[in-house]
């Protein structure tokens, strides 16, 4: 709706801004400043679109404050549950300033340079161009990072209406060789096992469609440059986990330096070298029902991807140093992203209700983990195909295709995403693979 009244009123440019491209692909969220704060009005988030589609229809509104309101859901999709913890959307100010229809793509650009908001728990909500410097800053420290509200509520119902649909297949990890925790602890819970659901990008149609959106999702991607550099690659097959109440979490596991071992696992590395910031591979998980305070779920050691040393014995069950080890409070429709070098883990599910996450891994574009990308219908013969499973190409833009790129350097024409969400073939001189031709036979070498 914004997108097209948008497409009406502005006039045509061969060359928009980056920032405006993002706002015309901007969920409802997206026009934060302070410094435009002049209260006229406050109304309920869902006047937001009438509000913009009338100033930019032609109502001269000089300057709108808007304060957000969420009806009441299920733990599906931003609950109401009984949670003071996860920050209260109620408070947040939206605000934008409309002068007039001419203006509004100008203030929004505006808005768009700078717009950042700190919420109560001191997390961003904010749809920046790159990684911000308060996100580089948190992930840097902490090996973990909090996106807010990346699905909307409907989003988030329409993957857990998905989820319903398939979930017969889902499979528990019952068996004593699949369990993810030691019995009596505080990771094991209190019996049920947790369930696995595979195949996410390989539904039919809509089924997959908000699950594909994450490969490129226009809140996602410039976090990912940031953590992942351009070029970056889906690495596993990303699939569903879902606890019942009482349901096993899952042990510490993952570090730089192994939490388990203690030896150096250069396959999670991370790195800060020049301000830039790699994770050698970084988890992503998709929140889709509520960990408030106490639920359980996801938990971290902050900062051990800068990790020395072995963990101490007992910690890794949660056993010992409990207070050391935090479950992150998030929302249906939140993303974490961390970097696998961050020690993690799952703590056992204590809500009413099922805990569900949709768990992706991305990687560098020279990084490879999983090898599902060539086992697809080849069984692993690498020299066959490189593809993934067949149905997860189906319905893709150019940008989530890209993601799904087999592992190689930039240089050797890879796609890469622009801020626009189009896409740039990063050229390999035609000379160099004239020759690489006739070296080699192919022209890459
Ligand atoms: O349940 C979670 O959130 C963590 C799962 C995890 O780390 C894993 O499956 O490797």
């Amino acid at each position: 709706m914004l997108l097209a009244l948008l497409a009406q009123t502005s006039r045509a440019t061969s060359t928009l801004s980056s920032s405006s491209l993002l706002a015309r692909r901007s969920l409802p969220i997206a026009f934060t400043s302070h410094r435009n704060i002049s209260t006229n009005n406050s109304c309920n988030i869902s006047n937001i679109n009438n509000t913009r589609a009338s100033a930019i229809s032609g109502t001269r509104i000089r300057s709108i404050r808007l304060r957000a309101t969420e009806p009441e859901q299920s733990p599906f999709g931003n609950s109401n549950s009984n949670n003071n913890d996860i920050p209260n959307q109620n408070s947040r100010l939206f605000s934008t300033l409309i002068s007039s229809p001419e203006e509004v793509e100008t203030n929004i650009e505006t808005n768009m340079e700078d717009t950042k908001d700190v919420l109560p728990n001191g997390f961003l909500e904010d749809i920046p161009l790159e990684l911000t410097e308060d996100e580089r800053y948190l992930f840097d420290l902490n090996g973990f990072l909090i996106v807010r509200n990346v699905l909307t509520p409907e989003e988030v119902q329409q993957a857990n209406a998905a989820i319903d649909k398939h979930q017969v297949n889902m499979k528990d990890r019952s068996d004593d060789a699949l369990r993810n925790a030691t019995p009596n602890t505080a990771f094991y819970g209190t019996g049920p096992p947790r369930k696995d659901l595979g195949g996410v990008l390989e539904w039919e149609g809509d089924d997959s469609k908000i699950f594909k959106s994450i490969l490129a999702h226009p809140k996602l991607v410039p976090r990912f440059h940031g953590l992942l550099g351009k070029g970056y690659r889906m690495d596993h097959l990303p699939f569903i986990i879902a606890n019942d109440k009482g349901g096993e979490g899952f042990q510490l596991h993952g570090g730089t330096v192994d939490c388990g071992t203690g030896e150096y696992n250069h396959n999670l590395a991370y790195t800060c070298h020049h301000g830039t910031i790699r994770s050698a591979l970084m988890g992503c998980s998709v929140i889709l029902s509520d960990h408030y305070a106490g639920a359980g779920g996801f938990c971290v050691v902050p900062g051990s991807h800068k990790s020395n040393f072995k963990m101490p014995a007992g910690m890794i069950d949660g056993e010992r140093y409990q207070e050391y080890i935090m479950q992150p409070v998030t929302r249906a429709g939140d993303v974490v992203l961390f970097s696998e070098g961050t020690v993690h883990g799952a703590m056992s599910w204590k809500a009413d209700y099922q805990r569900r996450i949709c768990l992706y891994r991305f990687a560098p574009a020279t990084n490879s983990y999983g090898r599902s990308y060539f086992s697809a219908h080849t069984d692993g013969d690498a020299s066959a195909s490189t593809r993934w499973p067949e149905k997860m190409y189906e319905g893709l833009n150019d940008a989530q295709r890209a993601v799904l790129e087999p592992p190689y350097a930039n240089r050797l024409d890879r796609p890469n995403i622009n801020e626009d969400g189009s896409i740039v073939i990063t050229t390999r001189n035609g000379r160099k693979k004239t020759h690489d031709s006739d070296v080699f036979g192919t022209k890459y070498f």
